[in-house]
């Protein structure tokens, strides 16, 4: 027994700073290495060398480690101490997060006009994590489809969601079939799915495609959470590592103006059309995407969702 009070003793005095430096479990709902994970992943890396010494991200990984939709519980329950996921995954813990696709402005003005404040209360509330970052504010969702259609209408086919995309696939008389990201080429090549919903970017992650339908929408969010109890147990310079990385980490969305530009490239010389309906066909979509998706928020969140539309001022 002697023995190893001794030896606790001797770690103790021997190693005074290890003792210091905080270990944050972290994990993404996106698979490692893939396009939403990316970014994170560079953080991590930043982090680890910014804070030597002071805090240290342990990466575990992605899916293989917690299922994508299980993630923002991990986090509430510090199952991880922080996770790479976006809102979409947990809808059913806070309604308010299906919203967020709706934001699109940049961090830093909602940084300074209190819609990060706001977003951040609720993810205390309800979530308890602190929303440290948000990723891809600039970067639009699209409807992929396998099979082609004539005009704005998916009556008759399947269509792959998260609920980013469900609302507006039921509006336009699609059927809806959910999945996580690791399922998205499953579901294609068995015919489960006639399309699928997904970011302009980071399409070759996941599987053959044939059309690509316009107009872009939504803006994509991915965020960085971090338990709230493990964010408080860190002192003011481990914080300050952390806070000075995320406006870094929201800094590379400036890389997506011409990574969205080469992705599209990437897709017309893999040989994927674009299926485009013009103009007003395009505004009528849009007005009616936004439309769906704030109304399923404010029916699901009657006391949050209208002043989270107020920030979004769309
Ligand atoms: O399609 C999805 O799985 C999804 O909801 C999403 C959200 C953000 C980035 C990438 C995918």
């Amino acid at each position: 027994m002697r023995s190893i009070f001794i030896v606790a003793a001797l770690i103790a005095v021997a190693s005074p700073a290890a003792a210091e430096e905080v270990a944050l479990r972290a994990v993404s709902a996106f698979a490692e290495g893939t396009e939403f994970s990316r970014n994170f992943e560079r953080f991590v890396e930043k982090v680890n060398a910014d804070g030597k010494g002071l805090i240290k991200i342990n990466y575990i990984g992605g899916p293989r480690a917690v299922p994508p939709f299980e993630v923002g519980n991990a986090v509430r329950t510090r199952v991880v101490d922080m996770a790479n996921v976006t809102g979409a995954f947990y809808t059913n813990l806070m309604p308010e997060a299906d919203g967020l696709k709706l934001i699109g402005k940049p961090m830093s003005e909602q940084r300074k006009n209190g819609t990060w404040d706001y977003i951040n209360q609720l993810h205390n509330q309800k979530l308890g994590s602190q929303y440290l970052a948000r990723q891809f504010h600039n970067v639009p969702f699209h409807i992929y489809l396998n099979k082609k259609i004539d005009k704005i209408d998916f009556s008759g086919l399947k269509i792959r969601v998260t609920p980013v995309y469900r609302d507006v696939v039921e509006a336009f008389g699609g059927t809806p079939i959910t999945t996580a990201p690791g399922e998205v080429y499953t579901a294609l090549e068995r015919g489960v799915a006639d399309g699928y919903g997904w970011p302009v970017t980071g399409i070759f992650d996941l599987g053959v495609t044939k059309f690509r339908m316009e107009p872009p929408f939504y803006s994509v969010e991915v965020n960085v959470l971090v338990n709230l109890d493990a964010w408080k147990g860190l002192n003011d310079a481990q914080r300050k590592v952390l806070n000075d990385a995320t406006l870094w980490l929201e800094g590379l969305d400036s890389e997506k103006v011409a990574a969205i530009k080469a992705e599209r490239e990437r897709q017309a010389a893999a040989g994927i059309q674009t299926l485009d309906f013009g103009p007003a066909a395009s505004k009528a979509f849009l007005d009616r995407a936004y439309e769906v998706a704030w109304q399923s928020v404010i029916k699901r969140a009657p006391e949050t969702g209208p002043k989270l539309r107020q920030l979004a001022g769309n």
